[in-house]
């Protein structure tokens, strides 16, 4: 059995729980906050079984979207000033950043 750990932005995730439960799969949602972006993403577990792996990562990507977002970057405004104002950066969020993870052990009570 393998855990399917994926972190989605928050716009896909109500799609894409919707069409990994019509295939049958059994997923868990998280509401995560991004390191760099500190903005809310959404972490989804899917336990499967090996062979349905590559299913589940194409359902994903079939609904996950690239898109741009801007973050706010502190920015000296003059060297010897020591002020600091914010400056927006863009960066391009991934549709989904997936981790699969060998289970040892698979235990419902
Ligand atoms: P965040 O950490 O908020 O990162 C959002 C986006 O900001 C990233 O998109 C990437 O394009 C950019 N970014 C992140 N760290 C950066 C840095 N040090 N310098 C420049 N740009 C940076 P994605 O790579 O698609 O990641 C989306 C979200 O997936 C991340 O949100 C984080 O929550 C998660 N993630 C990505 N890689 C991960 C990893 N190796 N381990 C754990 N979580 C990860």
């Amino acid at each position: 059995m393998k855990l399917i750990i994926a972190i989605v932005q928050d716009d896909d995730s109500g799609d894409l729980v919707e069409t990994l439960m019509e295939s049958g799969f059994r997923v868990t949602k998280l509401a995560t906050t991004g390191g760099f972006l500190k903005a809310g993403n959404t972490t989804l577990m899917i336990g499967v079984e090996e062979e349905k792996v590559d299913q589940v990562i194409s359902q994903i990507e079939e609904i996950c979207k690239t898109r741009q977002q801007i973050v706010s970057t502190p920015s000296p405004v003059a060297g010897s000033t020591g002020v600091y104002v914010p400056y927006p950066v863009e960066v391009e969020v991934g549709g989904a950043t997936i981790f699969v993870v060998d289970v040892d052990k698979f235990v419902k009570i």
